[in-house]
């Protein structure tokens, strides 16, 4: 008998109210998924017509997927903060939670009108509902996850031990897929986006080059690239077969401090690679311990395979 999200999260953390907390996550989740599978006939895969704090055009779906969120949420108690790409400032939920929630509500959402996967991107922390600290490093994180809205709606899981990857079944509950992803340690695909080679440093360059060298470089093995445009599409792939995730600082990312946010991308991401297994970084720094210093923060991201991720922070070593 498939094991539904529930009856695994009984018996995968100690703690019932960050079970209540991630269950209330995936509820939300799951009512995305079903607002994304209608949205083309809805005509909802348009611009918001506004913008969010990143300066970046609203998708009417970042908006409709951040209600849900905010929705859910604050019918649990134990949620007091909500920090999401989608609001200016955290939002402040209920008097008496003991927990923090940092989402991306829809990332990837540019893909939304071309029908290619996208995701939400969760992190949980604990806080003092009466002096919450929003600024804490990724290594605080209780669990973290995402949901990906692809051919099937999977939810990807970790409370740091390990990662448990689920999926919604016919009767529109979470069912466990598997339960311990591992990603492999070495890999011959990367995912970058190659129209910014321009603006990369040196270390991003050579290790690049290495890889369209193939086997007759240095790496010795021929590499394949992929660039989905969707994080969360990206990760599950790496997660799923191995491979390694580069959006690294550049000459035009750097004034902001790279492109992707640290709270609720970065910090999520690394949390679950790490727990399977896997390396993340900023290139000169593990992203879990990067101390944030706004909740939009933006940080370098570099992550997935050990042995792959450990090419590059070798690079950044040699600068
Ligand atoms: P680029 C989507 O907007 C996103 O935040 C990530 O999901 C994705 O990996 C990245 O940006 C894509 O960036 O520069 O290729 O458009």
């Amino acid at each position: 008998m498939t094991q539904t999200l529930k009856q695994w999260l009984a018996t995968a953390t100690s703690s019932p109210e960050l079970a209540w907390v991630v269950d209330t996550v995936a509820g939300a989740c799951a009512e995305i998924a079903a607002v994304l599978r209608l949205a083309p006939l809805a005509g909802q895969t348009g611009l918001a017509g506004a913008t969010n704090v990143q300066g970046e055009a609203q998708k009417q779906l970042d908006v409709i997927s951040n209600d849900i969120f905010v929705r859910h949420l604050r019918a649990n108690a134990a949620v007091s903060i909500l920090v999401s790409e989608e609001l200016d400032e955290a939002l402040h939920l209920n008097d008496e939670g003991g927990f923090m929630v940092a989402c991306d509500p829809l990332d990837g959402s540019s893909n939304l009108d071309v029908n290619v996967t996208v995701g939400t991107i969760f992190s949980i922390l604990a806080v003092d509902p009466k002096a919450p600290d929003l600024l804490q490093p990724g290594t605080r994180q209780l669990a973290a996850g995402y949901a990906a809205y692809g051919p099937a709606t999977s939810l990807v899981l970790s409370f740091g031990d390990k990662v448990a990857t689920f999926a919604i079944d016919a009767s529109g509950q979470f069912a466990l897929v598997e339960d311990g992803v591992s990603v492999p340690s070495a890999s011959a695909e990367y995912a970058i986006n190659t129209a910014r080679a321009r603006f990369w440093d040196q270390a991003t360059s050579a290790y690049v080059a290495e890889n369209v060298a193939g086997e007759t470089g240095v790496a010795g093995k021929r590499y394949n690239m992929r660039w989905i445009g969707s994080m969360v599409a990206d990760i599950h792939r790496i997660l799923m077969r191995g491979g390694i995730f580069l959006y690294p600082l550049d000459s035009e990312t750097a004034s902001k401090g790279g492109r992707l946010r640290l709270l609720y991308e970065a910090n999520p991401m690394a949390f679950l690679i790490e727990a399977a297994g896997g390396r993340a970084t900023t290139g000169p720094q593990r992203i879990l311990e990067v101390q944030p210093t706004s909740i939009h923060q933006r940080v370098p991201v570099i992550l997935g395979s050990a042995e792959e991720v450990a090419r590059v922070q070798a690079h950044y070593q040699r600068l």
